[in-house]
């Protein structure tokens, strides 16, 4: 697998090795995302080992991301601030739209490019110490790594548009409230919530996990009528396989847990 980076490292963990743990490791900088991490992204997602069921994403140190690597924005023209940009939507579309489900476990700074990676992750799990923001905004940029796609999808445009406007920062409570994170908890936590809820994911039938991440945001898009017609195929396919058969056997024969509110 060509990694071209050593600011980012792979483990893989969990009984069977089903969980693969991304570390954004550059914590000198903030975990700021240059060139050669972006493709080192890229790169772990698509040469993902064939055993892997779900993924987790953190940063060490002190933040999760202080988004991209300013030191890099140099002396780009437009042709090639183009094909930067291209190039990050390839490699979150390799996270968002890869071979697992991925959970990203956010503390501190979760900013610019790293709110961008953090929206193209499945689940959002915060601590007290997160903070979010666009920086892009008063750093005279804009947003290039498929945020102004995907985070008015979680927020509405008009609180990003104010981010960006006016550099407002959501603290974790009001993150949480208005939709930036599915979880908050306690300092210090995020990642041992993401890797509970990775182990939890990974358990599924994959053909269930593989609906939820392609088919229901293409479903979510689609007018009505259509989204009704595409459910009702995804559902066919999804229930006819025997693992699904053998799970449902499971639950009335007795063996499988009941929904339970504790
Ligand atoms: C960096 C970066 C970076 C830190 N690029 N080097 N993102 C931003 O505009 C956010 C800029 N960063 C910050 O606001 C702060 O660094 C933090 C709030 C994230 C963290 O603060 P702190 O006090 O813990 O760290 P620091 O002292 O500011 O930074 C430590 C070092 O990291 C320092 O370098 P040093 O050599 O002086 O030690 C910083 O220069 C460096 N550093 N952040 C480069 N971002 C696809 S388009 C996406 C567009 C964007 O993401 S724009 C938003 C960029």
């Amino acid at each position: 697998m060509p990694i071209h980076s050593t600011d980012i490292t792979l483990s893989l963990q969990g009984a069977s090795s089903e969980i693969a743990v991304i570390t954004l490791n550059r914590p000198a900088k903030r975990n700021a995302l240059n060139d050669g991490l972006i493709l080192a992204l890229r790169d772990i997602f698509q040469g993902m080992p064939s055993g892997v069921r779900a993924a987790v994403i953190h940063g060490s140190g002190e933040h999760f991301c202080a988004g991209l690597d300013l030191s890099e924005l140099s002396e780009r023209d437009a042709g090639e601030g183009l094909h930067h940009s291209r190039m990050w939507h390839a490699a979150l579309d390799c996270v968002q739209a890869g071979p697992v489900p991925v959970v990203a476990a956010l503390h501190g700074a979760v900013v610019g490019g790293g709110l961008e990676l953090a929206s193209a992750c499945h689940i959002r799990v915060a601590d007290e110490t997160s903070f979010f923001a666009l920086p892009e905004g008063s750093r005279g940029i804009f947003v290039g790594g498929g945020g102004s796609v995907r985070i008015p999808r979680l927020i509405g445009a008009a609180r990003m548009a104010d981010m960006m406007f006016t550099g407002r920062v959501y603290k974790a409570a009001d993150a949480e409230r208005i939709g930036l994170m599915q979880y908050l908890v306690p300092t210090g936590t995020a990642l041992d919530k993401a890797m509970e809820l990775a182990t939890r994911i990974a358990g599924n039938a994959p053909l269930t996990n593989y609906a939820l991440m392609h088919a229901l945001p293409r479903i979510a898009e689609q007018p009505a009528d259509q989204g009704f017609f595409t459910e009702a195929l995804i559902a066919a396919i999804v229930q006819s396989a025997p693992e699904a058969k053998a799970r449902v056997r499971d639950f009335l024969e007795g063996r499988a847990a009941k929904v339970s509110k504790d």
